[in-house]
């Protein structure tokens, strides 16, 4: 039975909210990279190899026209099409295994600390240390990303336990724009007084998510934490605060980015990993309809604050991909788009999910000084967007 055919649906989120004298700031954040790399060669090398097995053991079946033979993958392709040159990766072993292409995780008891919650404890400290914060002074934990390892308890709330925070704490998950609705959320609890101090971590743990036997896909993402503390400005005790003078989100229905892989899976006598439950999408149609959603999201929220791109010193957009980014520069600033004022991490990170705009914004802040305006901006499946206009305090 069909129960609904198309559905669309359309929401924004405009963040004009003025609750008073209440100001949100950014006053720290930090980042956890896991400690193994894969480089395009590795990568491309190891599905070769792969693609060359697959097609001698399936060679009947491929001259018979039933399955497609597996095609090479190619390192000057990856960089062109994508300007990703490089991938950290929580667990290697496994992933350039031919014989099985997937990272080799061990198992966890329920009583060691998870795999998520420990990338997120380790960008989350290092965010409280920028903050110049203890844990007790966290009042709420976000745990924003694309995945999270378990549905219950929450990666949040094993967070929080870890760390001895009290107060509350939830996981939200909004594919590439988990980081920046997670600040949103936490900018607003601020400013309607719920919590005087939040912590948003990003533990992006994507490569059990890739099919490493895909050609289109194998080389895209990579593992990473990021953490942000925002709070109320009046008890901030940080020098490098960014003051969050607005933030807008907007959604937009789209299949062309999907994975389906989930509880229903059981039910359905299908098998979850297979892949065309794995991430998928749609790259051109991506490309084509997001850009200029973006360039018009942006364009849109500064006017509401009555800003010009050229008061914008530094743009710290999502990294999905190195074309993706300099279309969108060139759309908002024309000649003066420069890698100075849009930096790209995606050759040394790849594709983070939510934690791309967040990677630039760490790695690249340290030279603006007090006023100079800032906007962070994600992109992603959804589809969603979510910016943030920063002023340095
Ligand atoms: N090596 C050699 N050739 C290749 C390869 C490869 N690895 N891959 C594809 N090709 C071939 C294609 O098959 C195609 O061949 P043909 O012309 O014969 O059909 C040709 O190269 C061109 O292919 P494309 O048109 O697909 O190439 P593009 O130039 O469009 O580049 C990209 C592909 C890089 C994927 C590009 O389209 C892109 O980056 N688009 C934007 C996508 C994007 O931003 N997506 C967001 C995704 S992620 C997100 O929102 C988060 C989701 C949550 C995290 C999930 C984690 C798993």
């Amino acid at each position: 039975m069909k129960i609904l055919g198309k559905v669309e649906s359309i929401a924004e989120n405009r963040g004009n909210i003025s609750m008073g004298d209440t100001t949100a700031v950014i006053s720290g954040s930090g980042i956890w990279i896991p400690p193994n790399s894969i480089s395009n060669r590795e990568l491309v090398e190891s599905y070769n190899a792969f693609a060359d097995v697959y097609n001698t053991r399936n060679e009947a079946a491929i001259n018979a026209g039933s399955i497609a033979p597996k095609p090479q993958s190619s390192v000057d392709f990856i960089e062109k099409a994508s300007g990703i040159k490089n991938r950290y990766v929580y667990v290697k072993e496994g992933i350039l295994d031919i014989n099985r292409m997937r990272p080799l995780m061990p198992p966890r008891s329920d009583e060691e600390i998870s795999q998520q919650a420990e990338m997120a404890m380790q960008a989350g400290r290092a965010a409280l240390e920028a903050a110049s914060l203890e844990p007790s002074d966290i009042d709420v934990v976000i745990v924003a990303c694309s995945y999270t390892q378990r549905s219950y308890p929450s990666i949040a709330i094993e967070v929080q336990h870890a760390l001895g925070i009290n107060g509350f704490a939830f996981d939200m998950l909004v594919a590439c724009s988990s980081a920046t609705f997670g600040i949103q959320r936490a900018r607003e609890m601020i400013l309607s007084r719920t919590a005087n101090r939040v912590l948003i971590l990003n533990p992006e743990l994507i490569s059990p998510q890739i099919d490493f036997t895909d050609r289109d896909s194998h080389f895209i993402f990579g593992d990473v934490a990021t953490a942000t503390v925002v709070e109320n400005a009046d008890q901030c005790r940080s020098s490098r605060a960014f003051e969050i003078i607005s933030s807008r989100a907007a959604t937009v229905y789209s299949n062309n980015i999907r994975s389906n892989f989930g509880h229903l899976s059981r039910v359905m006598d299908v098998e979850p990993f297979a892949s065309e439950n794995l991430f998928h999408q749609s790259g051109r149609k991506v490309f084509k309809e997001v850009c200029p959603m973006v360039v018009e999201h942006l364009k849109e929220h500064l006017q509401e604050q009555q800003m010009d791109t050229t008061e914008v010193s530094r743009w710290w957009l999502h990294q999905a991909n190195i074309n993706m980014n300099q279309l969108i520069s060139r759309k908002l600033l024309g000649d003066a788009a420069s890698a100075d004022k849009a930096p790209i991490v995606l050759d040394r990170f790849a594709n983070t999910a939510s934690a791309g705009s967040l990677i630039a914004f760490n790695l690249h802040q340290q030279d603006l000084e007090s006023g100079d305006k800032g906007v962070i901006c994600s992109f992603g499946a959804g589809y969603s967007i979510g910016s943030l206009i920063l002023s340095k305090c």
